[in-house]
Parts: structure tokens; sequence; C-alpha cells
């Protein structure tokens, strides 16, 4: 083999959601692992027509190599809609990136040395952990509670890079942050220095009230925002957008160019004519109906089907149930019985940084139809009734 790997493709591994998503392709299976939106909310006839208007009225450039940046309408709609969040930016501060997933491998190529110190939530998006391990930083879990991190323990991360957070319906826990504690985290980030990444590819899919504003909101140039277009609209497009301060957009830029040159300009046309005339306000309202109801199934299918000792939260928007287990219980060593059983779920060990956990799992009810969430959730309650 005349190949010598790179250190940091040591540090590369596979995401546990994507191996298994291989198994759950099968038929047959249920599966509640993958955060997977509901195809059945995927707008396919406003799609059809904006393509058809892209393709008729600006072919020669929606099909061109395009500007870095993004597409200057699409920047220009991302700023009003964040200032409607209470986030001004200007235009020039949004980045359009092949996904959010991407704006995450760049803030890592661009913020992280190795051995530097990442802090995170504990448990946190493994996507973004397996975004940011290749850059070779340490994570440092910071300690929370069921409003989220707790201010006083940013202290002992304060020579961190920065703390990666996902304040709204959290990926995989389902918290969401409360107004003061946003406050407090803010304010104590910015005493000790401390800069913020914020993710938050699920803030618009509330249930019963739309949560507090971003953090970058209040943390001005300490904060760089990253949201996604997957969740709302499409994840096969592929269409996300990082907010970042003005000293450091030409880095963050600089890493796209040398990633992939631009996001694909088609799909930014296309989508921009999609939202252009607010199709989001009427479009959204039916995903969070939908998940609604997908969540209340899920409820009901826990308390009917699990046994005595597992617990969960019940999440107030997003995509995801966090079950734990009674202690002792090992979620990856169950998956494959439960495959077995003919639903799948994620385990939830690799979503903690320095990992343990193993009697916690993530279920996404947004996947499938309520009636499979009932049949899913009764295979897995047979499972562990039977592992107990
Ligand atoms: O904007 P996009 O589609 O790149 O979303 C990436 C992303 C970023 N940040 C958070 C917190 C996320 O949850 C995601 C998407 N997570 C899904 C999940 O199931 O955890 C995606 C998994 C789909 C897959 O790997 O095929």
């Amino acid at each position: 083999m005349p190949w010598t790997l790179a250190r940091r493709a040591e540090r590369l591994n596979p995401s546990t959601i994507r191996e298994i998503l291989k198994i759950t392709e099968r038929p047959g299976i249920i599966s509640l692992a993958g955060g997977l939106p509901s195809a059945d909310t995927f707008p396919v006839a406003a799609m059809q027509e904006a393509t058809a208007r892209v393709l008729r009225d600006s072919p020669r450039e929606a099909l061109q190599y395009a500007a870095s940046e993004g597409y200057p309408p699409l920047r220009e709609w991302v700023a009003a809609e964040m200032a409607g969040h209470g986030l001004k930016a200007d235009a020039s501060q949004v980045l359009i990136t092949t996904g959010s997933q991407q704006g995450l491998d760049l803030v890592g190529k661009v913020m992280i040395d190795p051995g530097s110190t990442v802090a995170v939530e504990s448990p946190t998006y493994l996507g973004a952990l397996q975004a940011f391990a290749p850059y070779e930083p340490e994570f440092a879990p910071v300690e929370g509670d069921d409003e989220g991190p707790l201010p006083e323990a940013l202290k002992g991360v304060r020579d961190a890079r920065f703390m990666y957070l996902l304040p709204n319906f959290q990926n995989p826990s389902g918290r969401c942050l409360s107004a003061a504690r946003r406050q407090a985290l803010v304010q104590q980030a910015l005493a000790i220095g401390l800069p913020l990444v914020e993710d938050n590819p699920y803030g618009d899919l509330w249930f019963d009230e739309a949560p507090p504003p971003p953090l970058a909101a209040q943390a001005g140039d300490a904060a760089i925002y990253l949201g996604s277009f997957s969740k709302v609209l499409a994840p096969g497009l592929r269409l996300g957008y990082v907010i970042a301060p003005k000293a450091l957009y030409p880095k963050l830029l600089q890493a796209k160019q040398a990633a992939d040159l631009h996001t694909p300009g088609f799909n930014q046309r296309v989508v921009h004519e999609v939202i252009k005339n607010g199709f989001l306000l009427e479009h959204v309202p039916t995903i969070r109906g939908r998940y609604r109801a997908h969540r209340d199934a899920m409820r009901q299918a826990l308390e009917r089907h699990l046994p005595a000792g597992c617990r969960w939260n019940t999440p107030v928007g997003g995509m995801f149930f966090w079950v734990e287990l009674p202690a002792g219980m090992n979620a990856t060593a169950l998956l494959p019985l439960a495959v077995e059983a003919g639903m799948a779920f994620v385990p939830g060990a690799p979503f903690f940084a320095r990992g343990g956990h193993e009697n916690t799992l993530r279920l996404s009810f947004v996947t499938v139809a309520p009636e499979l969430i009932e049949q899913g959730v009764a295979a897995l309650g047979r499972v562990l009734k039977a592992a107990a």
C-alpha cells in the first residue's frame, strides 16, 4: 500500500445514523431512526412550477457557475427572515451552504486547531461531532439541566474556541432553551469571551408557541448562526446558510470556495422562486400540525408499550423523542434485536462527545405515519420487555 492516511482521516468516523439508514432501507422495517422529514410535506407542485419558471426565465444563469457567497436574492431573503426573528444581520453576512452540515464543516475548518477545545452540550448532534472531529479538537461537554446548559458551567470552558449549541428542540434530546436561560448563557459567554456557534434547523417546527429569539440575536459578533431549508422544504435540496460576523466571513467564504466553489445555483434559484412571496407562511404551519399529531401518536404509543423504568421527554417541537432505558440496558446491543422485530432507532451513546450513556436512544416521530409509529413502538416495547 503506497498510501499514508492523514492524521485527520483517523478521526473520521462513519455516521451512526447513516449506517442505520442503510439497514432501515430494507423493506418492512419501521424506521424511527433517521431524522428524515415526512416526504408527505415536500412541496412537489410548488417545486415543479418554480423549476419550470427558472428554466424559462433564467436558464443560462441558473445552469452556470455562480457566486460562492450564494444567490443574492436568497441571501437577502435570509437576512429579512432572520430580522423577523430578532437577529439583525446584513445580507453580506449570509453565506449559502450545501446543507447546514457543510456550515458545521466550514466552521470546524476555520476555527479549530488540533488540541483546541470545543465546548458542546451533552448530548449533542452527532453529525456536528462528526464534522468537527477531523480538525482534532478536544470536546468539552458542558453540564446542563432541562432548561439547557448551565451558565455557571461555561466558566469551565472559557478557553474553548467556541461552544456549539442547539437551542430549539435539540437533536437528540428535544430540549428547548427557555428565554431566561438564553439570556443568562449569552451574558456569561460575553463576560468570559466564549464565542457561540448556534445551529437551528428545527426552530420553525414548534407545536404550541414559537421558541424565544436566537442566542445570536443577543450575542452580536460573538455568535455564528446556522440555518437550513431541509426541515421546512426538503433535505434533498441540500440548502442551508451561515450568518457570520463580518470579520469572520472572508475566511468562511474561502473555506467554502475550497470545498465546492458554491452551492448549486439552480437549487438556490428554485427555492427562492418558491419562497419569495410568503409560501412558507402557509406551508410551515401544515408541517407543524402534522408533526404535532405524530408527536401525540408517539407519546401515546410510548405510554402504552414501554416497560416501567423507561423515561422520556415530551418534545414541544422538532422531530425527536429521547428515551432513557433503565440503568444497565444497552441500546446499541438491543438495536439488532429491534431490527429483527421490525423497527429501528438510533442508540444514544454516539450523541455524547465522550461516549457512555448506553441506556439512551432517539426516536424520530415525523418520518412514518401514526399507525406505523404505534406498531414500531409496540415492537420496541416487546424487545425491551424481553431484555429486562
Ligand atoms: O441542513 P442539513 O440537511 O445539512 O442538516 C444537517 C443538520 C444540522 N444540524 C442538526 C442539528 C441536524 O439535526 C441536522 C440534520 N440531522 C438529521 C438527523 O437525523 O440527525 C440528518 C440525518 C440524515 C442523514 O444522515 O441521512
